[in-house]
């Protein structure tokens, strides 16, 4: 088995066999979706949600759009990853920042860092264009907001749960007002001393063909391996009929992340299922968070379906590190 490095043991997190009969390298949990409108009072939707361990148990940033369709961050607690009580009420912070108004928030991103919390979400305000807001916890009670990372527009920022070569580390999708043109949404690297100037910006990753042609950007937090990071991202194709979201993976080196050594030439996740196709925006998986236990290489793999639901998905760092070797680009 590969080593899952600075991974915690998860014997209580979600899991299934992956089902007879199945031959790709994720497979889905039977009773999908298990967070809808149903869990949040005045909830349009409940999609694009990020979940971490917390001492036995499991807590989350969770995306909820209201009926009017402003999109809001709510926090939530669970003891099997499965069963979420979610607060009502939005996050509020405690303190604010001159200058840094918080309006909206999207797409959370999770990651702990030496026992600290980061939420990492594409911020905005009616004035302000999507850029990548931060925050951090130590309890899932009380939060703190901090410096937006980068100028707008920017989306998709992911962290990665270490320093790097003395650093902070985050990937992000520079991109424009809308949904970007075909071919030219890439993820960039950046580093930071201290989490609040970010800087030495690097390409890590282009559209590809088929599922990622028209642009890519990271999903959960990177799980160490001693094989590279596994970086499982999303991908987007342009149709007659709208932008698709599909998932793949990728292996970057350990010390230089922005190295990519392999990435899936295949989907490893797309939308089949009826709650991925129909919704809000039809044909999107969008995964944004994964739970790794390191005694197995157990992954549970959160997502967003049709910007509408959480879904559930599985595999092992052992079959999607395979799998994207043998079908790399
Ligand atoms: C992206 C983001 C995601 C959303 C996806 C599909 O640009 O807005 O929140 O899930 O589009 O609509």
């Amino acid at each position: 088995m590969a080593k899952v490095i600075n991974g915690k043991s998860l014997p209580n997190m979600p899991w299934q066999d992956r089902p007879e009969g199945c031959d790709e390298p994720v497979w889905r949990y039977s009773e999908n979706p298990i967070l809808s409108y149903k869990d949040i009072k005045g909830a349009n939707s409940l999609f694009n949600s990020s979940v971490v361990p917390y001492g036995d148990e499991y807590r989350g940033v969770f995306r909820c759009d209201r009926r009017d369709f402003l999109p809001l961050l709510h926090t939530g607690k669970s003891k099997d990853g499965l069963h979420w009580e979610i607060n009502d009420e939005p996050i509020k912070f405690e303190n604010t920042i001159e200058g840094v108004p918080y309006e909206y928030g999207y797409d959370p991103r999770v990651c702990e860092i030496d026992g600290r919390y980061y939420i990492i979400w594409c911020t905005g305000t009616k004035n302000w264009d999507p850029t990548i807001g931060m925050a951090y916890t130590d309890d899932f009670e009380k939060f703190y907001h901090m410096e937006n990372a980068f100028l707008p527009y920017n989306r998709n920022g992911v962290l990665f749960p270490r320093k790097i070569n003395d650093k902070y580390v985050m990937f992000s999708r520079p991109s424009d007002p809308g949904h970007g043109t075909p071919g030219n949404g890439s993820i960039y690297y950046s580093e930071s001393p201290d989490m609040t100037y970010w800087g030495k910006h690097r390409l890590v990753m282009e559209p590809a063909g088929g599922w990622q042609r028209y642009k890519v950007g990271g999903g959960p937090t990177p799980i160490e391996t001693d094989e590279g990071w596994l970086m499982i991202y999303h991908g987007v194709r342009g149709t007659c009929n709208g932008l698709c979201y599909y998932a793949g993976a990728a292996i970057l080196d350990r010390d230089d992340p922005t190295k990519v050594l392999y990435r899936t030439k295949y989907y490893i996740l797309n939308p089949r299922e009826i709650y991925e196709t129909a919704g809000d925006v039809p044909n999107v998986v969008f995964p944004v968070s994964a739970l790794c236990d390191a005694d197995t290489g157990r992954i549970a793999i959160y997502y967003g379906a049709a910007d509408t639901v959480v879904g559930l998905a599985f595999t092992t760092v052992d079959e999607l590190i395979k799998y994207t070797k043998e079908n790399s680009l």
